[in-house]
């Protein structure tokens, strides 16, 4: 079951990762992105495997982004991968088809790219401007998310949507009304994560 809330880990150093971690995984989040940009890959692999250990404790989920091998390596229960990573086909064949494999879109085109290459689950973003990724996509705004998902029910698309990319608090429920799966944040957990409460209420508010 692919999770309605993904924390997308940031910090600069290992503290500042593994405090960002706890600190989420504290607040009751239970799905994990790790995402390191500027750790090379000796602490990298301190971060995972740190986290791994983490996430069993509090039986969340993690999720590597961008690199398949070191999933492989820390046994994570997936990976996230951008259109410029390795194919979500070759990382299947390294990974196998009980581990989550998640791919990035900004288009329908790509939404479809991804479907055939049968990912688990696809990041759509980004939905607003974000100073966390570094070269982005183009804005989607609400009437993108429309758009594709309209485009997607058309053609009986079923793959869960993820939204990304600058969500804050008041975007949740127009968001969710769209008929998206759920969200990924960044900022929003970092630098409060007690409004974890708050957007499980606006999540799961349909079910
Ligand atoms: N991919 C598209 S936007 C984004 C990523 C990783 C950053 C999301 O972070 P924030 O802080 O929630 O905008
Ligand atoms: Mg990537």
């Amino acid at each position: 079951m692919i999770s309605k809330l993904h924390y997308i880990s940031q910090g600069n150093t290992i503290d500042e990762q593994l405090n960002n971690i706890q600190q989420t995984l504290d607040s009751g989040c239970n799905w994990i992105q790790l995402r390191f940009k500027n750790g090379n890959t000796k602490e990298v692999l301190t971060v995972a495997e740190k986290t791994k250990h983490l996430c069993e404790q509090y039986k969340a989920t993690l999720i590597i982004n961008d690199k398949v091998d070191l999933a492989s390596q820390v046994n994570a229960d997936g990976v996230h991968l951008g259109l410029d990573d390795m194919s979500i086909k070759e990382a299947r064949i390294i990974l196998g088809s009980q581990k989550i494999i998640g791919g990035t879109a900004n288009t329908f085109e790509h939404v479809l790219q991804r479907v055939n290459e049968e990912c688990d689950y696809i990041g759509l973003g980004p939905f607003r401007f974000t100073t966390t990724k570094e070269k982005l996509s183009p804005i989607l705004g609400l009437e993108g998310y429309q758009t594709i998902l309209n485009q997607m029910k058309k053609n009986n698309i079923s793959t869960p949507l993820i939204a990304i990319g600058g969500i804050q608090l008041e975007d949740i429920t127009l968001l969710i009304e769209t008929g998206i799966h759920g969200i990924a944040v960044s900022s929003l957990l970092t630098q409060n994560p007690t409004v974890i409460t708050t957007l499980n209420e606006k999540l799961y508010v349909n079910i």
